[in-house]
């Protein structure tokens, strides 16, 4: 294979553990704590988890261990999206596993869940983990969104992991994939197989943490990624001085990246879907926010600027999430009549005859680009899918109306012209940060060393990430405890609860108290392309995400 020169020299880096695994392995012990309860909902989950409720946070400390070399059998699953560090997972468990046991073998079940359930598998030797070292990508075994639900699948899971012998699985996931993971914990107790469940905190959305998990794995190196190439953009904005670029950033529905890669940059404008959401905003008060700084910088003659937008940003503004459910509504009531209908002027009469006065009125306001992918872009359930949905192009046909209006009221006389981008798969297979490679491989040689210690239903947990990797913390946290019950599909379901941005939280708030100036100036902050050798300040420091949540956390004790 004709390797570049950065992945050579990224196979040979050696990712940093916690102090806790760097000696001999049956000195680690899993030392348990007190049982760890959901937040919400614990009658409903302790009887929908009556075998993997209630388990004690364990945390991996010094102690004789000699059980933890027997041989084992662990089958690895990467589950949804991409994320920079999943090989260095699978590289941490099966270290992990062999140098407690050079005889035990892992597997890698092949395109995510359904591996398990088709029973798609292949094994993981070590020349093949050494050509996925510290690189991006989840291609060494791929992954897949398949979600294990019916029992047919539950039943087939467990086949499999009977067949092959597992003493347990590893499930590398989102909030999903974990309550997955949870489930399948369950099933198996339930079941009397003794094969353990074990999750490894995964997205680059970022939306995954809670006290105990401090990040997801993923979300340093993707947001690194696009604040490059947000800093190159504002550059050549500032260079040009001719364009206003709108960016839409991954996320799904969390701000988390937009927020993060603002910090990185210094962008004129970052919408955060969170604050438009609890603020009621309608889109006119959101084009307001865009509106504002054009027009104060056009005051100035700088008639260019940046602005991030998430991803999930139109699902969060009340107005158009009432209009798209009643689209939703009418077009599954009325299927075949509006199918039989063939051009757009029809199909948008059909729809306007049935809305609410307010609906009609907002589907009016749209560009007709956005009116169409409304009608047009439906998964097969019916739904809307809102992240095919341009809001980066809606942002810009707003803001162009808005200043037309201006203009005519003689409230504006600059220039404006734009450009638009999408940056998400960018970010989900790169070279994974320094960060990201240390974090993942202890994700996954903690993950080896619950399992081997017969744990089961638990998440990987590597805490006080802002620290050296050394005086990281290895552990665990049973899934179940970080679950509530939410609707799904029109019925109450278990599971993880998604981490949004939060208002109050320490990240928002510094956000919020510097974009009046950002609104204004022109003095982006060049990040710059992410560094994998040199002095640790250029190539081992975290997200300001994390950094700000970790001080907020250690100042309230
Ligand atoms: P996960 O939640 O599976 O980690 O996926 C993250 C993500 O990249 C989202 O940011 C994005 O909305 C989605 O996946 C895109 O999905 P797909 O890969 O199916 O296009």
């Amino acid at each position: 294979m004709d390797f570049s020169p950065l992945q050579s020299a990224r196979f040979a880096y050696a990712p940093k553990l916690p102090a806790i695994l760097r000696g001999s392995i049956d000195k680690v012990t899993a030392v348990k704590g007190s049982a760890a309860e959901p937040e919400e909902d614990r009658d409903r989950l302790r009887s929908t988890f009556p075998r993997t409720y209630g388990l004690p946070a364990v945390t991996l400390s010094a102690g004789d261990n000699p059980g933890i070399r027997k041989a084992m059998k662990i089958g690895v699953i990467l589950s949804g999206g991409p994320a920079p560090g999943g090989h260095n997972v699978i590289a941490g468990i099966f270290d992990g596993l062999k140098s407690a046991n050079p005889a035990s073998t892992l597997y890698g079940f092949r395109g995510g869940p359904g591996g398990l359930v088709d029973d798609k598998f292949m094994d993981i030797d070590a020349s093949l983990v050494d050509r996925y070292r510290n690189t991006g990508g989840f291609d060494l075994i791929g992954s897949g969104r398949t979600k294990i639900e019916t029992p047919e699948q539950f039943e087939a899971a467990l086949e499999t992991a009977k067949r092959r012998k597992l003493d347990a699985v590893v499930v590398v996931g989102g909030d999903d994939s974990n309550t997955n993971a949870a489930l399948l914990a369950e099933f198996f107790a339930a079941k009397g197989a003794p094969i353990a469940v074990v999750g490894v905190p995964k997205t680059i959305d970022g939306d995954l943490k809670n006290e105990a998990i401090e990040t997801s794995f993923g979300f340093d190196t993707a947001t690194k990624v696009y604040s490059e190439l947000i800093g190159n953009i504002a550059r050549d904005a500032a260079s040009s001085r001719k364009y206003w670029h709108f960016i839409k950033l991954m996320g799904r529905s969390a701000s988390h990246i937009a927020l993060e890669c603002a910090f990185q940059t210094r962008p004129n404008v970052c919408l955060i879907s969170e604050e438009i959401e609890a603020q009621k905003m309608s889109l006119g008060q959101v084009i307001d926010q865009v509106v504002r700084s054009v027009v104060i910088r056009a005051e100035k003659g700088e008639n260019f600027g940046v602005v991030l937008i998430p991803e999930g940003l139109i699902e969060f503004v009340p107005e158009v999430k009432f209009l798209i459910g009643e689209i939703n509504d009418i077009l599954s009531a009325k299927e075949h009549e509006f199918k039989a209908l063939s051009s757009f002027v029809d199909h948008k009469a059909f729809i306007l005859e049935r809305l609410t006065e307010p609906s009609a009125a907002l589907f009016e306001s749209l560009p007709q680009g956005i009116q169409e992918q409304l009608l047009w872009d439906r998964d097969p359930h019916g739904n809307v899918q809102v992240s095919r949905i341009e809001t980066e192009k809606l942002v810009v046909e707003m803001t162009k109306l808005r200043l037309k209006d201006l203009g005519l009221a003689g409230a504006y006389r600059g220039k404006f012209d734009y450009q638009t981008h999408f940056f998400g798969y960018e970010g989900r297979c790169g070279f994974p940060s320094n960060f990201d490679a240390d974090y993942c491989y202890s994700l996954g040689y903690t993950a080896f060393a619950l399992a081997a210690s017969g744990l089961t239903g638990y998440l990987s947990s590597v805490r006080n990430l802002t620290a050296p990797a050394e005086a990281w913390i290895a552990g665990g946290v049973p899934l179940v405890s970080m679950m509530n019950m939410e609707r799904r599909h029109g019925s109450d379901k278990p599971v993880i609860k998604k981490a949004l941005v939060e208002l109050d939280g320490a990240p928002f708030k510094e956000f919020a108290s510097m974009r009046a100036s950002w609104a204004e100036s022109s003095d982006y902050r060049l990040p710059g392309g992410i560094q994998y050798f040199g002095p640790p300040e250029l190539t081992d420091k975290p997200t300001a995400t994390l950094l700000l949540e970790r001080a907020a956390a250690r100042k309230q004790g």
